[in-house]
């Protein structure tokens, strides 16, 4: 969905219960759209949409300023904490179908959190569900998110130092998907510096994969 002026960018959020997918999609937003909160449980049990306003000052074409309404899917965490991986994978496929069917997903954003190790026992299962999901092209509309970023800046840790002493599971992750990755920061709010820095990055993944969508029936 584009015109000269606009364009419209749909994300998936998918990643572990209680990662903080929700919040993310609030920070991408601007918005409270999802319930995002503390809990022994999975919070989220269906999928949702988020719209924000139209966006400028982060991504420009043919040299005049883009408007750009972003457009989140919310998940069910997975594994969840009551859900079964078949129900979360057929709630995710109807949501895709049925919000990005027509247009199509430009990014999907497997989230995790930065103060906890990614370690390989979790990682099968997500990348089985994600290339399940998004077919054999996942790597081309998968990028990793990380949320608790102020965790990592109050271990006085920059993104790469974090980077450089993360596991081989995370930096074997980070490679197949071509080093596509954003900090942010759910609890504080972002900065709107830093927010349009996320923005920029995700703006230029999409550039990179020339702007095409992944189509679901
Ligand atoms: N400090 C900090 N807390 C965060 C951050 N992101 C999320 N949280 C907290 O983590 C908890 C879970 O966040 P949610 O957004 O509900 O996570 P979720 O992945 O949507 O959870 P489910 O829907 O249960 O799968 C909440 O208490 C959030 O405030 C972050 O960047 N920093
Ligand atoms: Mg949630």
């Amino acid at each position: 969905m584009s015109t000269d002026s606009k364009m419209t960018i749909n994300l998936l959020l998918l990643g572990r219960t209680q990662s903080g997918k929700s919040a993310a999609g609030n920070t991408l937003l601007g918005s409270m759209d999802f319930n995002s909160c503390l809990s022994p449980c999975s919070v989220t049990t269906s999928c949702s949409l988020g719209r924000s306003c139209h966006l400028s000052g982060f991504a420009r074409r043919q040299g005049g300023e883009l408007a750009v309404q972003l457009r989140v899917l919310d998940t069910p965490g997975y594994p969840h904490g009551s859900l079964s991986k078949e129900q979360v994978q057929q709630e995710v496929k109807t949501a895709l179908a049925q919000h990005f069917g027509g247009t199509g997903l430009h990014l999907a954003f497997w989230v995790l959190r930065a103060d906890f190790p990614l370690c390989k026992q979790e990682e099968d299962p997500m990348i089985q569900l994600v290339q399940e999901l998004l077919g054999p092209n996942w790597k081309n509309y998968t990028a990793v998110l990380f949320t608790h970023a102020d965790q990592v800046e109050k271990a006085r840790l920059s993104s790469e130092q974090y980077l450089h002493n993360a596991t081989d599971t995370l930096h074997k992750v980070l490679q197949s998907v071509e080093q596509k990755y954003i900090f942010v920061d759910n609890h504080a709010r972002m900065l709107k510096q830093e927010k349009l820095k996320a923005l920029r990055k995700i703006m230029e993944f999409i550039r990179q994969n020339h702007y095409q969508t992944l189509l679901f029936k």
